[in-house]
């Protein structure tokens, strides 16, 4: 077992922001209470995976929660008022379901590192990233209808894509919690491993997916998107591909063209079959 030396990149309240190399790691960090999320915990998230879509040299985000015992638990229940979790603003939010959103449209590799306990809205976050590596530790299930909450996005319609319409039903209607074997049996989640090395077997994955095009993942990733996300995946996918013409000479006689005060000569460039 190798251990490897993360350096932070930017302090917190309830969440570890560090990096290795191109590997950044976010890291909830509320042990004592199975690192349920609050409204800060979600915003602080938002502005770390916010950084790594900036930093170009970040190439791959590992999402974890702090200790062995739980990735997450879900939104915190104790501050769950009348219409959302209640942060120290007193506003009522549900901000998870921009860091959804977010991690779905960050066009770079996100690895949920999951050991312990990855429950409610919490298993909503591993679902969301592309690829999941679970501890042999790891329990995954959904609580909503139980403690009176549901996720009616991705964390069913996605959910149902992933493991299927009568697994993911099965799931939300009667609330078991399933290993991690049990898991990956189902498709949810990619690997499991023996928990002390799972930080390892993560990194191993990074840095394989470190070796390949960064264009060539964006893309995929945005064409996996476009197929779930209709014309809001769609829209990034396109997003992706103006980027891409941007950078082509094509794209550039545009612009200079017009800044030049000159008819673009589009002409010299080849219509590929
Ligand atoms: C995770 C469980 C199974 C772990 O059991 P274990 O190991 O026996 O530990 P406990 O003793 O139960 O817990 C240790 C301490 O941690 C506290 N705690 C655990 N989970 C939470 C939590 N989610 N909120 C607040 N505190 C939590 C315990 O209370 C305990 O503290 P002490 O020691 O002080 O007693 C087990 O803990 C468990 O079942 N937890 C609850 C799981 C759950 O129901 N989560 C909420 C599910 N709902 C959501 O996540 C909503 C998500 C959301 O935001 C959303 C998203 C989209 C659309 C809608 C919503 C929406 O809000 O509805």
């Amino acid at each position: 077992m190798t251990s490897t030396t993360w350096t932070s990149i930017k302090s917190y309240q309830e969440i570890l922001f560090e990096r290795t190399g191109k590997i950044a790691k976010i890291t909830m960090n509320r042990p004592h209470k199975r690192n349920a999320f609050t409204p800060l915990t979600v915003a602080e998230m938002i502005d770390a995976f916010t950084h790594c879509r900036d930093d170009a040299s970040i190439g791959v985000i590992i999402l974890a929660g702090a200790g062995d015992e739980a990735f997450s638990s879900g939104g915190d229940q104790s501050i769950r008022g009348n219409g959302g979790y209640v942060g120290t603003d007193n506003i009522p939010r549900l901000n998870v379901l921009d860091l959804q959103h977010l991690i779905r449209i960050i066009p770079k590799p996100v690895i949920a590192m999951v050991a312990g306990w990855s429950v409610g809205g919490g298993n909503i976050l591993q679902l969301v990233c592309d690829l999941t590596i679970a501890a042999d530790n790891a329990r995954f299930g959904q609580t909503g209808p139980k403690v009176g909450s549901f996720d009616a996005g991705y964390g069913s319609g996605y959910l149902a894509r992933v493991i299927g319409h009568k697994r993911a039903k099965e799931v939300w209607f009667l609330g078991h919690f399933y290993t991690a074997q049990e898991a990956y049996e189902m498709n949810w989640i990619n690997k499991v491993v023996p928990l002390k090395q799972l930080e390892e077997a993560t990194l191993e994955w990074c840095h394989e997916i470190l070796k390949k095009s960064p264009t060539a993942l964006r893309f995929i990733k945005a064409a996996m998107n476009a197929d779930t996300d209709g014309l809001a995946g769609l829209q990034q996918f396109a997003g992706d591909a103006t980027m891409l013409f941007y950078t082509t000479d094509e794209g550039k006689e545009g612009r200079d063209a017009f800044n030049e005060k000159r008819e673009p000569n589009f002409g010299q460039f080849p219509t590929f079959p």
